[in-house]
Order: structure tokens, then sequence, then C-alpha cells
């Protein structure tokens, strides 16, 4: 049976979306997308149709070679064992292990303790300092570990899944107005990325549902 284009779930201001958007483009892979909007109706994430895709009821979600794959580091290491040009993780066994000790530390330590339904359980009063709080953890200690990682990108000079995952995060970090001036490492490699074109045309300002007062 033939499988049709590959469809992406996503949400145009999911950080873990754009990590994904980011591994397609730069992959070249030509896919469709379905936008869930994960704060209109109460949540599209929360429909009995995305369930069924996600019991997790969240984005990003692919649709590709006939499996249906949550969490974008699942997705973006699928892609890479099916679709490994570019590369996205290095040949070399140490710098992989750097990429995914980055990768997981966003994945892991940073975002999930600052995502929509964790600020929603914290409060409206006290979210934008929790967020604060935990990106300033979290870039206190990659901008530590970046000094013997880095080059041009997160591991050395070549794009990969870490850097998939920065951009992002830096992104979420500058909406919650965390002072950025203590992360040099971080602003740097972050605006090196921006100048790429996969980073440019997977950004939350340019996407379907993007609305038109946040569009750039
Ligand atoms: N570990 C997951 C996290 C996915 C996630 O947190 N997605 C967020 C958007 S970035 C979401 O769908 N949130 C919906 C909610 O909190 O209700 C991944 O990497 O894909």
């Amino acid at each position: 049976m033939q499988a049709g284009k590959p469809i992406l779930y996503s949400y145009f201001r999911s950080s873990c979306s754009w990590r994904v958007r980011i591994a397609l483009a730069l992959k070249g892979i030509d896919h469709e997308m379905i936008t869930i909007n994960l704060i209109k109706d109460g949540g599209q994430q929360f429909s009995k149709e995305f369930q069924a895709l996600n019991p997790m009821k969240q984005v990003p979600v692919l649709k590709i070679d006939g499996i249906t794959i949550g969490q974008s580091l699942a997705i973006i290491e699928y892609l890479e064992e099916t679709r490994p040009t570019p590369r996205l993780l290095p040949q070399d066994p140490k710098k992989r292990a750097s990429v995914r000790m980055i990768s997981d530390l966003i994945a892991s330590g940073i975002q999930p303790v600052q995502n929509l339904s964790i600020l929603e359980q914290v409060g409206q009063e006290k979210q934008l300092t929790w967020a604060q709080n935990v990106i300033t953890s979290g870039f206190t200690a990659l901008e530590q570990i970046l000094q013997s990682t880095a080059g041009r990108c997160c591991v050395g000079d070549e794009v990969s899944m870490a850097d998939l995952c920065l951009v992002p995060q830096v992104a979420n970090a500058e909406r919650f107005k965390v002072d950025l001036t203590a992360y040099p490492t971080i602003s740097r490699i972050n605006k090196t990325l921006l100048s790429l074109e996969a980073f440019q045309v997977s950004h939350p300002c340019r996407q379907p549902d993007t609305p038109a007062e946040l569009r750039a």
C-alpha cells in the first residue's frame, strides 16, 4: 500500500512543533500540515479525533510511511534514520552524545516544565515568574555546556538536532521576557541559525495558523 504525503499536526507557537518543522525543511520533505489550535475551544488537542492520534494530547504528531509518531525527538530520529541527508546527528559517537544531551536538556529539562498545561496549573499570577525561573536555570546549565561543545552551532559547526531544540526554546524565552544577556553563546548560536532558510520558513511568525498580528 502506497503511503500518501506525510502530514504534520502543528501549532504555530508550539516550540516542539517548530523543531519538527525545521527538520522537515532541512531535509526537504514535502508534507501537508494540519493545524491544531491549543487554545481555541478549550484546546483542539483535547478533541476525540486528535486524542486518537496522540493520547498525550500534544503536538507535534507526524503521520509518515504508514505510521503515526508523537514526541518531537522520536520524529526527528525517525526522519534521520529514513532520510539521512542532511545529517542531524553527527557520525562521531561523542559528538552524537553531546547532541542528544543538549536536546534532552531542552526537551526534558526545560520545555515540559513551562508547557501550557503546567502554566495553567501554576496559575495566571505566577506563570511568568515560573517560566522565567525554569528557563533561566536550564539556560545557565546549557550556556556552561556549550562552552565545550559549540562551534558555529551547538555541537561543532554542523546543524544538528540540538540546534532544532535550541532556537524554539530561545523563542519561548523571549516570549516570557527572559533577559538573555547572561547567555552570550546561546544568543550567538540562535542568531546564526535564524539566518538559515530552514529556520526562517518554519518560524512561528510564518505558519498557516499564525494570527495576522503576529505575522512577519
Ligand atoms: N515531549 C513532547 C512535548 C510536546 C508538547 O509539550 N507539546 C505542547 C506544545 S509545544 C502541547 O501540545 N501542549 C498542549 C497542552 O499543554 O495542552 C515533544 O517533544 O513532542
